[in-house]
Parts: structure tokens; C-alpha cells; sequence
């Protein structure tokens, strides 16, 4: 029996299990009150969905040929909520993985949604900060219950947190290749394709020769490099050499919960840094301004726990006159449904890891899948609630695991 299996055996609430060898679904549909605030949740299903990249992704922790996409809906007074766990199967990114999502939420975040009706956004997201860390398991919840509390207010989540774009920018994020000539060839598409920035993963062995290679055959083009913490401060020599290429950013070069050296090297350097990993909520925003470890912030809903904390980043940003940009962990298009509508802030003023559809997959899990227009923009949808179909029979027969938790 699976490691996740075994935590549900010891579980307080009600729950149901459904797992493709036990060939037996299990009918979540619980309809009870309807939605006026305030929101008694009848359930809250998860699901593991195996999705195939359509190529492998190789950063600087590691090459993956798939994903396995961990959703999450809220349901009550009949309708549903979609939110998507970003966390990956081993903890490289971050300490956080699929495993460790699903014990959180089984074990004390589900239950806190589950306990008495929530108010609102703000009421969920006090009940989850009184829990240490895990900060993608909560942000599933929350992208869930936002959408809910969208639907429930007819709006769309865009207009909910106040964006203002109708389309955002957006680029790409190409891995590491085994040759240059490959990653040449996926350059040429994507800038073919539009997309308005492109950023190459960096490691110590790929780094300097290949950038001079990009830029030399792309001199015109935005270009950014991201290292996932491949190096240290002893590197920064070599990591000067990077200023030849007129790069946008470097995205998170050092440790990834370091603010004190990248402040050593951001003055070492012209090329502003970009810190993704390190900035795991609005006081490590302020920290690393205030040290001066960055110029540029990567913002990502579930590295930072969710809505209310990425827009608190935002506003500090916005206040500092500091870009953002939206990052992307691969997620299926129920989680890129909510990052485009954290990008149409006003303060995403970069392009950011919101690639179409298919970039990643060969069919999402919504539809229309994302798409990219020529000018490199997404449209921001401005139906009511996610703004995309969610297609629970596609979900269905790629469903590896689905647990349902209710109210005793
Ligand atoms: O560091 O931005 C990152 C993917 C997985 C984990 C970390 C990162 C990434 C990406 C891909 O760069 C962004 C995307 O979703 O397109
Ligand atoms: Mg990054």
C-alpha cells in the first residue's frame, strides 16, 4: 500500500478513496446550501493527474518527463472550486513535495476549511497562517477557494483581486539541452512563435558559453537566465562574465534562502538579479529590498502561500517602483488559469512563465487550452469565475488517486 494510503487509514474526517486499482469511483457530489456568504464547504476532493510534458525539462536540480498534478476542489452550495498544488514529487525546488502537500492537507488544512463556514478569502487565509510553512498546499486551497468565492460573487478572479490587463505579456522557459544546437532550435520557435522574453535555465557547465551562443545569434531579443541556486558567492567572477550579454535578469543565482550574499553580488554585477526561491512571503520581499539583494521579483502563488501574500509582494513592489513578473512551476492550466489572473495586476510589468498550453502538455485540463497570440500575449479571461472549463471527464481518465474529504 502507498505511503499516502496509509496516512488516510488514520484520518478523522470522512473520507473516500479512490485509487485506479480499486476500479471504484466514489460520487462527490454533496449539493447542500446555497452560496451566500457565509460559506459552509461541503468537501474537499483531491486529485493526482499524471500529465506527459511534451519534453523533458531539465533545470539545475533535475530533468522531469512528466508531472504529476496535484488538484484540489472545494465544493459547496453546488458549485465547484479548482485550485492546483504546484509542489513536485522530490524536493528540489523546495522542501515541499506532493507527499508532503498531501499529508498537510489531510491532516490539518482540509480540516480547517471543513470545520466552521469561512467568511471569505481573508477569514480562510487566517486559519491557514496559524500553520508553519507549506506554503504551496495552502495556496491549492486558497486558488480553490478563491475561485469559489469568485463564482459566488459573479465575478471573475481577475476583477476579484482588481487586475486591470486585458492580455499579458508572456515568455518562455527553455531547459537545459544536451547541445547548444538544440537549445538553438527551441529559441528560434518560441521567438518565431512571439513570445516576448525568453529565459534559459543555467547550471556551472552550461552557462556562459551557451548564453554568448543565444545572444550572439539573438542579439535584439529580451533574454534572461535562471539558475535555481547553482552557485555561490565564491562564483561571482564568473558570474560577472554574464554582463556581457545584456541580459535582463539573473533569476536566483545563489542558496535558495539566501538574501545576504545576493546582496554581495547584486553589487558585484550590472545585470539586476531576480530572486524566485528566496522570497517566500511579503517579509522576505522587504528583506531583500531593503539588503538590496534584487531588482526584480519573480512572483508564484504557491511558492508564497497563496492570493493574499502575492498581492501584498505586488503592492510592496508597486510601491517601490520594483517589477514583478509571474512565475510558472509547470502547472496544468487550472493553475495557469489563476496565474494569469495574478499577472493582470498592474505591476506585472514583465513577461512571465505563462507558455500555452501546448509548451507543456499535449492536452490540459482545460479548455480553450492557454494559447499565446502573435504579439507574445494571453488573453485574461473575464467569464465568471476561473474562466475556463475545467474538463472533469478528461481529469477523470488521467486520475491516479482521488480522496474526498466532508464534514463528519
Ligand atoms: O525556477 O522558475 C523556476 C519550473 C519548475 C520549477 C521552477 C521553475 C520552473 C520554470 C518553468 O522555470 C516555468 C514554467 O512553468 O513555464
Ligand atoms: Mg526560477
Amino acid at each position: 500500500m502507498s505511503i499516502l494510503l496509509q496516512h488516510l487509514l488514520h484520518h478523522e474526517f470522512r473520507c473516500a478513496i479512490f485509487s485506479r486499482a480499486m476500479q471504484q469511483l466514489f460520487t462527490s457530489d454533496q449539493v447542500n446550501e446555497n452560496g451566500a456568504p457565509p460559506i459552509r464547504v461541503d468537501g474537499v476532493e483531491i486529485r493526482l493527474v499524471r500529465l506527459s510534458l511534451v519534453e523533458p525539462f531539465e533545470t539545475s536540480f533535475g530533468k522531469i518527463d512528466s508531472r504529476l498534478i496535484f488538484l484540489i476542489c472545494i465544493k459547496a452550495g453546488g458549485l465547484s472550486g479548482w485550485g492546483e498544488v504546484v509542489a513536485s514529487e522530490k524536493p528540489l525546488y523546495s522542501y515541499e513535495t506532493v507527499g508532503t502537500a498531501f499529508h498537510v492537507i489531510k491532516d490539518f488544512l482540509a480540516p480547517a476549511v471543513l470545520d466552521e463556514p469561512l467568511t471569505g478569502p481573508d477569514d480562510l487565509a487566517k486559519r491557514l497562517s496559524q500553520f508553519r510553512g507549506h506554503n504551496m498546499a495552502k495556496a491549492g486551497l486558497e486558488l480553490a477557494f478563491m475561485d469559489l468565492f469568485a463564482q459566488l460573487n459573479n465575478q471573475s478572479l481577475s476583477s476579484l483581486i482588481n487586475g486591470e490587463r486585458k492580455r499579458i505579456a508572456v515568455g518562455v522557459s527553455l531547459g537545459i539541452q544536451r547541445t547548444t544546437a538544440e537549445l538553438l532550435k527551441r529559441v528560434e520557435r518560441y521567438v518565431s512563435l512571439g513570445y516576448q522574453r525568453i529565459k534559459l535555465k543555467i547550471k556551472p557547465g552550461w552557462d556562459i558559453d551557451v548564453v554568448n551562443e543565444v545572444r550572439r545569434a539573438y542579439p535584439d531579443i529580451l533574454l534572461s537566465v535562471d539558475a535555481n541556486s547553482a552557485y555561490t558567492l565564491a562564483d561571482a567572477d564568473h558570474l560577472r562574465q554574464l554582463d556581457d550579454f545584456g541580459l535582463l535578469m539573473i533569476e536566483q543565482p545563489l542558496q535558495n534562502d539566501d538574501v545576504v550574499d545576493h546582496a554581495q553580488l547584486q553589487k558585484l554585477l550590472k545585470t539586476p538579479l531576480c530572486l524566485d526561491e528566496s522570497i517566500v512571503n511579503q517579509r522576505q520581499a522587504k528583506a531583500a529590498l531593503d539588503l538590496e539583494s534584487c531588482k526584480i521579483i519573480n512572483i508564484k502563488i504557491g511558492r508564497v502561500g497563496g492570493y493574499s501574500e502575492a498581492v501584498a509582494i505586488h503592492d510592496l513592489c508597486v510601491a517601490r517602483s520594483v517589477p514583478v513578473w509571474c512565475g510558472g512551476m509547470l502547472e496544468s492550466g487550472i493553475g495557469r488559469a489563476h496565474n494569469i489572473a495574478l499577472a493582470s495586476l498592474a505591476g506585472f510589468t514583465l513577461p512571465g512563465d505563462i507558455s500555452a498550453s501546448a509548451r507543456y502538455f499535449e492536452r490540459d485540463l482545460i479548455s480553450p487550452e492557454v494559447t499565446v497570440a502573435a504579439d507574445g500575449t494571453v488573453a485574461v479571461p473575464d467569464e465568471i469565475g476561473l474562466g475556463f472549463k475545467v474538463e472533469v471527464p478528461f481529469i477523470e481518465s488521467r486520475t491516479e488517486t482521488r480522496v474526498y474529504f466532508s464534514r463528519k
